[in-house]
């Protein structure tokens, strides 16, 4: 197994260069999945693979394989996944940094010439934010059998367009069926978006599965009513349930620290003028820990706040689970590699469990399968400062390099 080594100028040229498809004023990337951003972004792609001699294939949710060929064809590929997608205020390199790592190691192997013995994959995974279609990681679920293609066609956006339509107007409705395109084995590169590894001065996060996620959405009614006539008695304020429905899901992931996570993050208030009484409250609920039997304890505190909250002041609720994605474990086979391949490049590592949800949860179900990470500047993310450095960014790409070559070499025996 030869000694390669990336060219992290290259590989920071390219995350600076494609970061100005959907850049922001502040400096993140806003390229939602299925926008004509992304789009142009699935076109950067497409042209730079092919420009590389890999054949690329999508899948009927947009899924994109780029395949280089290896010595060996009867070795199933190994691949390298992640996202192009972006939040509305994303970062350079939330999904990017894992994409454009894998074309940095393809592009490392055609420069010297070297041809690993089974054949490499490039994966673009649709729509792994969910920020857009809920639930995420939409593309890979699909993939993996969790979600059918009938499911992700029918899920719609806050403008009532649905994925299917919008998958349609970009042209990315590819004909292999999804789960048809296979591989032996996926890594995916990404930054750890929390603060463990800057915070211990670690380089590399070997990460050794993924915690269990939920999302629910409630909808609080109330009724319509002027804010100057109507007697603080007489209201149905819809937002005054929705806020203590807010205070009770952070107080349900206090009660469960100092692992769990919760969040509302997405709210719309009807009519949203300044003088009627909110009649109406669309909200969605993000709940998270690793142990899933703890997110059952929480699912039921949330039942218990939905059932006396709204009840308490004369409202309306409907709720429902709308995502569950249980904890996952990786491949001890793949995490072996990375270990050997922070270790040869001489990088201080560590273990851990993502906190955030990746394609490779949902890959995990079908191949063996890990991650590496790497730090961002205070484990911020889902934030327009994002920010990896270029030799944080070097060294997740390197690893990756290496951890590809090591598992390339025990697969061919
Ligand atoms: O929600 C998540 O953890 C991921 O960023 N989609
Ligand atoms: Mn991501
Ligand atoms: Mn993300």
């Amino acid at each position: 197994m030869q000694n390669l080594s990336i060219d992290p100028q290259r590989l920071w040229d390219s995350l600076m260069e494609t970061a100005k498809v959907g850049g922001t004023p502040k400096g993140g990337i806003c390229r939602l999945t299925l926008t004509d951003l992304d789009r142009r972004i699935r076109d950067w792609f497409v042209a730079t693979v092919e420009g590389l001699g890999c054949t690329v294939t999508v899948d009927e949710v947009g899924n994109m394989f780029a395949l280089r060929p290896g010595r060996r064809a009867d070795l199933p590929p190994i691949a390298i996944g992640s996202h192009l997608d972006t939040q509305p205020t994303g970062g350079k390199f939330d999904g990017i940094l894992g994409v454009l790592g894998g074309l940095e190691v393809l592009r490392t192997m055609k420069d010297m010439g070297y041809e690993t013995n089974a054949p490499l994959m490039l994966v673009n995974w649709t729509n792994e934010e969910g920020s857009r279609f809920a639930p995420a990681m939409l593309g890979s679920g699909v993939y993996a059998g969790v979600f059918d293609r009938a499911y992700a066609d029918a899920r719609d956006d806050r403008q009532g367009v649905t994925f299917g339509a919008a998958l349609d107007a970009i042209g990315y409705r590819g004909t292999a069926k999804a789960g048809s395109v296979t591989f032996g084995a996926m890594f995916e590169l990404h930054i750890e978006q929390g603060p463990i590894l800057e915070a211990e001065s670690q380089t590399i996060g070997v990460v050794t599965g993924v915690q269990g996620m939920r999302w629910y959405e409630a909808t609080v009614t109330g009724r319509d009513a002027h804010t100057g006539s109507t007697p603080m008695t007489l209201r149905r304020n819809a937002l005054v349930g929705a806020a203590r429905l807010v205070e009770a899901v952070d107080r349900i992931a206090h009660d469960h620290a100092p692992a769990a996570v919760g969040t509302v993050g997405l709210m719309e208030v009807r009519p949203n003028s300044r003088n009627v009484i909110p009649g109406e409250v669309f909200l969605t609920v993000d709940f998270r820990h690793p142990d899933d039997a703890v997110l059952d304890r929480m699912e039921v505190a949330l039942a218990e706040a939905m059932r006396t909250i709204p009840a308490a002041l004369g409202l309306g609720v409907e709720w429902k689970k709308v995502w569950d994605s249980p904890a996952v474990r990786f491949d001890p086979d793949c995490i072996a590699a990375v270990r050997s391949g922070a270790a040869k490049a001489g990088f201080p590592m560590r273990d851990m469990v993502s906190g955030a949800g990746h394609d490779a949860a949902y890959v995990a179900r079908v191949a063996p399968t890990t991650m590496i990470f790497v730090p961002c500047a205070g484990g911020l993310s889902h934030n327009e400062a994002e920010s990896t450095s270029f030799d944080e960014c070097a060294a997740g790409a390197q690893v990756l390099l290496n951890a590809i070559l090591d598992y390339d070499a025990r697969i061919a025996g």
